[in-house]
């Protein structure tokens, strides 16, 4: 690896004897674990479980910097919601109303249907698709806090047919931001509570006097909400605990390298730790994104956070040929890749792990990230190994349908009875021989 005090990116090449290693520590990422952190988030979790809004209000005046007396001061109606959306600028109102119905339209392919068959002797199996009764969703404050995310987070749950979806999201000094509170009004968000944080968590997790318990909490945030998430794994379901964002960009040689190193910039000016790796079996032409960086890098308002992301864990990889460019594909499992080539439709078959596939010179990732349609919500860390993008599947859930006819018993009676009787459990066994009709 070059020198990392020094050179804006890494450059490796597949050839290198210590390549693999190399690599290995760049994807490196530990997760959320932090004794004292967990000490604290655990200390929250119970004040809210025992005194439910008072413990919210007093932890949210302390943490976010507010003097609020009661949990009515930090919920906002849907009348408040949709005044935010129509004090935008017509531009953003119309960005974010297009952008909804993009990803909408998308989400509504996700919907899978219940269905049920009939066996020979009659008996009719099935499954039954039912939507979660509440989901939460957490925003972050401040600059974190993206109106796309929470489109990305509300609108499948709203495809899914989630009965309450309830929004939180801190507001520290009491500050707003109207694109948030415009994108919830747009995504079928039905209530808005300004609280953040581990208290929040707990607040969707138990519920108080104000704020109704939920079924799942999706959506980001810092490392006391992840802890939090985490905690209350179990008495709720949670989405992924997310990493930092990475993007893999995969050149045949013939794409702008302004282009391409934009595509990178795009994802490293999410964080400090933010992954973005480049990878072209054209020598010249990694030189060609290398100058791109260089010179374009200073032109950016988030130069120094992209920056250190790039010398931190970023890498432009020279490899052999196309076969090798996607083993390095599946190796990584990248959160977004973008597929830089001429004829990508001839790369999809070979390409195993990647959260979200860009393909063509034409897409960039930050099409995905704002209004392509799919979500943008990703496994990230090499999870795409197992995992998939947020959908309309996570807000479901799945009950198995089972209706024996009198036939039907009888023929399952005689195999049930059977094994049962094998597990020593003969109430079970007698239970399906009452059954057989013989
Ligand atoms: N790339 C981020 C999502 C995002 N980008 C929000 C801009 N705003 C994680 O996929
Ligand atoms: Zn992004």
């Amino acid at each position: 690896m070059s020198d990392k005090s020094t050179a804006t990116i890494a450059r490796l090449s597949t050839v290198d004897g210590a390549f693999h290693q190399h690599l290995d520590a760049l994807l490196d990422w530990e997760g959320v674990s932090d004794k004292a952190v967990q000490a604290r988030v655990e200390e929250i979790l119970a004040d809210v479980k025992r005194r439910g809004d008072s413990a919210v209000v007093e932890a949210t005046n302390r943490f976010d910097r507010l003097s609020v007396e009661s949990m009515e001061q930090l919920c906002l109606s849907p009348e408040q919601l949709k005044k935010a959306f129509d004090g935008l600028p017509t531009e953003q109102r119309n960005a974010l109303s297009a952008a909804a119905e993009r990803i909408k339209r998308y989400h509504e392919r996700q919907k899978p249907s219940s269905w049920q068959y009939e066996e020979a002797d009659g008996t009719v199996l099935g499954q039954k698709v039912t939507p979660l009764d509440r989901a939460g969703i957490y925003v972050p404050g401040g600059k974190a806090a993206y109106p796309s995310s929470v489109l990305m987070n509300a609108i499948p749950a709203h495809v899914a047919g989630v009965r309450e979806i309830v929004m939180v999201v801190p507001t520290p000094d009491g500050v707003l931001n109207d694109l948030v509170l415009a994108a919830a009004h747009l995504a079928g968000v039905d209530y808005v509570f300004t609280i953040g944080g581990a208290q929040a968590i707990a607040a969707l997790a138990y519920g108080t006097e104000s704020i109704p318990r939920v079924d799942k909490i999706v959506g980001p945030g810092n490392i006391y909400v992840a802890t939090a998430k985490r905690a209350v794994f179990g008495q709720v379901g949670i989405d992924m605990i997310a990493g930092p964002s990475e993007i893999m960009v995969v050149s045949d040689g013939q794409t702008d390298p302004d282009w391409l190193a934009m595509d990178l910039f795009s994802q490293a000016e999410h964080d400090e730790d933010a992954q973005a790796i480049f990878v072209s079996w054209k020598a010249d032409h990694l030189d060609a994104v290398e100058a791109s960086i260089e010179r374009l890098l200073p032109t950016l308002e988030r130069e120094d956070i992209a920056r250190a992301s790039l010398q931190r864990r970023g890498a432009l990889i020279l490899c052999q040929d196309q076969a090798e460019a996607i083993e390095l594909i599946n190796r990584i499992a990248p959160e977004h890749l973008e597929l830089s080539v001429e004829t990508p439709g001839d790369w999809l078959d070979d390409v195993r792990h990647a959260g979200a596939i860009f393909m063509g010179r034409h897409t960039s990732e930050a099409l995905g990230d704002y209004c392509a349609g799919p979500n943008h919500v990703l496994p990230t860390s090499g999870t795409a190994r197992f995992s998939s993008p947020l959908g309309v599947y996570d807000f479901q859930k799945r009950s198995s349908i089972i209706h024996c006819s009198p036939d039907g018993a009888s023929e399952l009676g005689k195999i049930a009875s059977v094994l049962a009787r094998g597990e020593s459990l003969t109430a079970h066994a007698r239970s399906a021989e009452y059954r057989i009709n013989d």
